[in-house]
């Protein structure tokens, strides 16, 4: 039996342990809220991420909502017990319903988060309508460069021990369809225009991050990865690398610029094929 002294000093410890849990969830529920208005995500500029913003809220309400409930009955417990005096947490052995009760209720919730996500992923990942815009993206320690396949459609080899230079794309000048390809730094994409990007990377991981876009892809050396997505709204995006890939990864981005297809063309009609320029 526990003497007197110690019973009030536990009560004491109890109560403060429950203070500390109720704080330390209304602080959570404070920041998540102060954050909603300073350090949010930026306005969705793309279709598919309108479903990924969906997804997210949905899982953030429910999850947030169960961590709320969870820690609010923790703390109630802890400091109803310590001011009853009844220290002693009650103990159930093998109790069937209950077991079932706490096992099949989360499983229940958790299927149908996957399932909710599952159909969101597949929307992302359908393969781009056959009109869609195409451009490849390298990323090289520590930038990042577009390619546009030129009039004839077609992107031209690449041979990684031509790149230098003037040559920084290491295009083939053997093969005819590079002789029209165009290199550039800044990428432009056509607004409600599905895009085709062909993820490559020169020489470690990087990654292919547009938050406003809500896309982020892994570009790995040897590869080409597509993804594709259709930007809503003109303007200017920032292109973040979100792989950690060197010494410079945090300068390591590019300039997305969405415009209207006149817009595009012209801009396009300007730049000079890469080989003819060197
Ligand atoms: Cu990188």
């Amino acid at each position: 039996m526990a003497e007197p002294s110690e019973r009030s000093g536990d009560r004491r410890t109890g109560m403060l342990v429950g203070i500390v849990i109720f704080v330390l969830t209304a602080a959570g529920v404070i920041t998540t809220l102060l954050a909603r208005d300073r350090w949010w995500l930026p306005p969705v500029a793309s279709l598919h991420g309108l479903d990924t913003d969906r997804m997210f809220y949905t899982t953030l309400v429910i999850t947030g909502a169960l961590f709320v409930l969870v820690h609010v009955l923790l703390g109630l417990f802890v400091w109803r017990s310590s001011v009853s005096g009844e220290e002693r947490a009650y103990f159930l052995q093998d109790h069937r319903p209950l077991e079932l009760t706490y096992t099949i209720i989360p499983a229940i919730g958790l299927a149908v988060m996957v399932t909710l996500s599952g159909i969101v992923w597949t929307r992302i990942h359908r393969p781009a309508p056959a009109d869609a815009l195409v451009v490849e993206v390298r990323g090289e320690q520590f930038a990042w460069m577009a390619r546009y396949p030129g009039p004839d459609g077609a992107f031209g080899r690449i041979d990684p021990k031509r790149i230098g230079r003037d040559n920084p794309m290491g295009l083939d000048p053997a093969d005819q369809a590079a002789a029209d390809d165009i290199t550039v730094r800044e990428i432009h994409l056509v607004v409600n225009r599905p895009v085709r990007v062909r993820l490559r990377a020169r020489d470690v991981l990087h990654s292919f991050f547009v938050a406003a876009f809500r896309v982020k892809q892994d570009a790995v050396p040897g590869m080409t990865v597509e993804i594709s997505f259709t930007p809503t709204r003109e303007g200017d995006y920032e292109l973040a690398c979100a792989e950690l890939c060197g010494v410079g990864h945090y300068i390591m981005r590019g300039k997305v610029k969405v415009e209207s297809q006149q817009a595009f063309d012209a801009w396009l009609a300007q730049q000079k094929p890469a080989l003819k320029s060197q």
